[in-house]
């Protein structure tokens, strides 16, 4: 199991945090997300032998918010 928490800009609202959330939910071995828009960030728990965290990046600027790190 890998957890990470990763820094996101570009959240304005409960909306946005709804989004992401789902969008972190649909990939596959992502099984936590916790995300808050106040810091902006994601804790997400994931299996290291399904994803990685360069595709859970991508997925978040994908959904149109940046990661900052
Ligand atoms: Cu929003």
């Amino acid at each position: 199991m890998g957890q990470i928490t990763l820094k996101i800009e570009g959240m304005t609202c409960d909306g946005c945090v709804n989004s992401l959330t789902s969008v972190l939910q649909t990939i596959p071995g992502v099984s936590q997300v916790q995300v808050t828009l106040e810091p902006g960030e994601a804790n997400i728990v994931f299996d290291a032998t399904q994803t990685h965290i360069e595709a859970l990046q991508q997925t978040i600027q994908r959904a149109g918010f940046d990661v900052i790190n």
